[in-house]
């Protein structure tokens, strides 16, 4: 398998002359990051730091203290300080949107050119130059296309911060994502330097003493439908507070009730303050989350996707449980429907 990708290098290329036009470029991601964020503005800014440019590696909200390691890490921006003036943001993993950059949404009003890379379908366009390809497992494979396309070489610094971000959102090469295209460019990565043993201590099997505690608990209390077809779990406000559980922790919940035996849709809900009910949807072969979280105000890929609710746990349990037996119901009447697209991470 080769890593050539004609199409995403061809169409690459008013990003690439945007970049090498711009001489102070903050790479932005996501809020609630995840490493497909962080790696990816991690690997683009220490690509354009090479190319002798001026940049920063900026997140709207911290990331996981577990993801300290990856190469610089420590030069991370948290928000918008006022000191920091670009003429141009590289936006990564979302769509250019207020609510998608939170407190880092002022550099995009600052800055005079606005350029996005980017894997979601629900993309809505917007920037000056932009890729948005729905086939890339992650972020971070379009990240290394682009930093070739720049001239620069992938360094093992640069590699690991890929590789990270293609590992988590192919779920360690688990979803269906994953293609030889993937495994062709990790191979890259590890041949680069990266320890694919390392990186997995690091990022998957790595948590604490109360983060298990509470794991034993969570997994007591999963439920799922007479037919068994929809499985969920819930974390309440006080349990997260209580075991110190990190935000990304959290979101890992969500394998749990996709793992069960005849699951098609899996939800995982947290109470992110009293009152306010995230909900993470994962589906295995033919329902479409994306569609479901949409009518909740949400959105995401088609095997897995977003919304938030207010109003009681229970009441978001109840209306969502509801939706996800609908929606399973409609497709095995239909034959279990003809979307056996890709999915891909949330993020
Ligand atoms: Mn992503």
């Amino acid at each position: 398998m080769s890593l050539a990708w004609p199409e995403v290098e061809r169409r690459l290329g008013p990003l690439v002359e945007a970049l090498r036009g711009a001489d102070r470029i903050a790479v932005l991601g996501h809020v609630n990051p995840d490493l497909d964020s962080i790696g990816s503005v991690l690997a683009l800014h220490l690509a354009l730091a090479a190319a002798g440019k001026t940049s920063w590696p900026v997140t709207p909200d911290p990331g996981s203290p577990y993801w300290a390691f990856l190469p610089g890490h420590d030069r991370l921006v948290v928000g918008a300080p006022e000191w920091l003036r670009p003429d141009a943001v590289a936006v990564l993993d979302t769509e250019i949107a207020p609510e998608r950059l939170g407190q880092a949404w002022a550099l995009v009003e600052r800055a005079a050119l606005r350029l996005n890379l980017d894997h979601h379908d629900t993309n809505r366009g917007g920037a000056d130059a932009a890729l948005v390809e729905p086939a890339a497992a992650a972020t971070g494979e379009l990240v290394f296309y682009l930093v070739r396309a720049l001239g620069v070489p992938v360094t093992p610094e640069i590699a690991a911060c890929l590789y990270a971000a293609i590992l988590t959102d192919t779920g360690s090469f688990r979803y269906a994502n994953t293609t030889a295209r993937t495994l062709a460019l990790a191979s890259a990565l590890v041949a680069t330097g990266v320890e694919p043993h390392e990186m997995a201590t690091r990022i998957y099997d790595t948590r604490s003493w109360a983060y298990m505690k509470l794991l034993g608990r969570l997994l007591s209390r999963l439920e799922r439908t007479e037919d068994g077809k929809v499985a969920w779990m819930w974390v309440r406000h006080e349990d997260a507070v209580e075991a110190g559980l990190l935000a990304s922790e959290v979101e890992g919940l969500a394998q749990y009730p996709r793992m069960v035996e005849g699951v098609e849709v899996a939800l995982l809900f947290k109470e992110t303050e009293p009152g306010v009910v995230r909900v993470s949807l994962r589906s295995q072969r033919f329902v479409d989350v994306a569609a479901i979280a949409r009518a909740f105000g949400g959105g995401g890929h088609v095997r897995a996707a977003g919304c938030t609710l207010t109003g009681s746990l229970e009441q978001a349990i109840e209306r969502l449980v509801q939706a996800c037996r609908q929606a399973v119901q409609r497709e095995v009447m239909a034959g279990e429907g003809a979307g056996t697209s890709c999915g891909t991470g949330e993020e």
